[in-house]
């Protein structure tokens, strides 16, 4: 009989030496933050117009957008908890399971459930510098200007930008992260859609089995896609992580 793809998952990854996870904005849709082209997806709903907020042509010109978007984020950032799939993450981690997650979500949900070895490669909201003297602000002084519905300022005069990458920037962490693909004897693409470079080129430098879990089929199309998974993120790891109970208690 064929095993299904919670047993064959929990059996690859016994076997794996060197299991690495790229995650997208659907790892964290449960936690309340809307991802981009999912059916509740920022693209989707026109909320808010991504090609504007997360553009650095456009932020220059104009970064009210993109300050509107960051009072929403940061008023909800409080109140965000890590879902179950960012525990179950961090536990594999600590367990010895995972090499190292991947990431192209700016939420920071990875690090707040303890994953130590995370390569966010569009940045995160932690650390914003000024455009102009190059200063560096925290995130308590950022939450401070944002939440008084502010563009924030420094005190030279400089537009300051949070150290997320916009489009049109290089992205952080990619010779570590192509490396941990390249090495990667299993590979685990996570609710994202796998359009934005580089990190959607990562997957074909993969030697190991690569493993899908998305709600939707997703355009990956290669010969060592073992499993593709079409499931809400945290039911498939909630159940993965009820069959590998007791080997990942640490
Ligand atoms: P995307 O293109 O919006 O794709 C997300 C994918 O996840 C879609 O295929 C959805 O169907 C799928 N999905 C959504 N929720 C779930 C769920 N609960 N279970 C299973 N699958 C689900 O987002 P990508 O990450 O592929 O695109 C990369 C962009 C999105 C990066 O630049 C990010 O910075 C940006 N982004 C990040 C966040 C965040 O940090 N949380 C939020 C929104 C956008």
């Amino acid at each position: 009989m064929p095993k299904d793809p919670i047993t064959q998952c929990a059996e690859l990854i016994r076997r794996s030496r060197h299991t690495v996870v790229l995650t997208g904005a659907g790892v964290s849709t449960n936690a309340g933050i809307p991802d981009f082209r999912g059916p509740q997806g920022l693209y989707t709903s026109r909320l808010y117009d991504p090609e504007k907020i997360f553009d650095i042509t456009y932020f220059l010109k104009d970064p009210k957008p993109f300050y509107e978007f960051a009072y929403d984020f940061i008023s909800l950032e409080a109140k965000i908890r890590p879902t179950a799939t960012h525990y179950a993450l961090a536990a594999l981690e600590n367990s010895g399971h995972l090499k190292a997650v991947i990431t192209q979500n700016i939420d920071g949900l990875h690090q707040k459930a303890g994953s130590k070895n995370v390569m966010d490669m569009h940045g995160n909201f932690l650390a914003s510098h000024c455009l102009k003297c190059r200063k560096i602000y925290d995130y308590s002084d950022l939450k401070t200007m944002v939440l008084r519905h502010q563009i924030a300022h420094c005190s030279c005069r400089g537009i300051i930008k949070p150290d997320i990458v916009f489009f049109g920037e290089d992205v952080k962490y990619y010779p570590q992260s192509l490396e941990l693909a390249q090495n990667a004897d299993l590979f685990f693409v996570l609710g994202t859609s796998c359009v934005v470079y580089p990190a959607a080129s990562l997957p074909q430098f993969v030697p190991g089995k690569i493993v899908v879990v998305n709600h939707s089929k997703i355009g990956l199309n290669m010969y060592n896609i073992i499993l593709e998974v079409e499931s809400d993120i945290d039911t498939f790891f909630n159940k993965l992580m009820t069959t590998l109970k007791g080997e990942t208690d640490r």
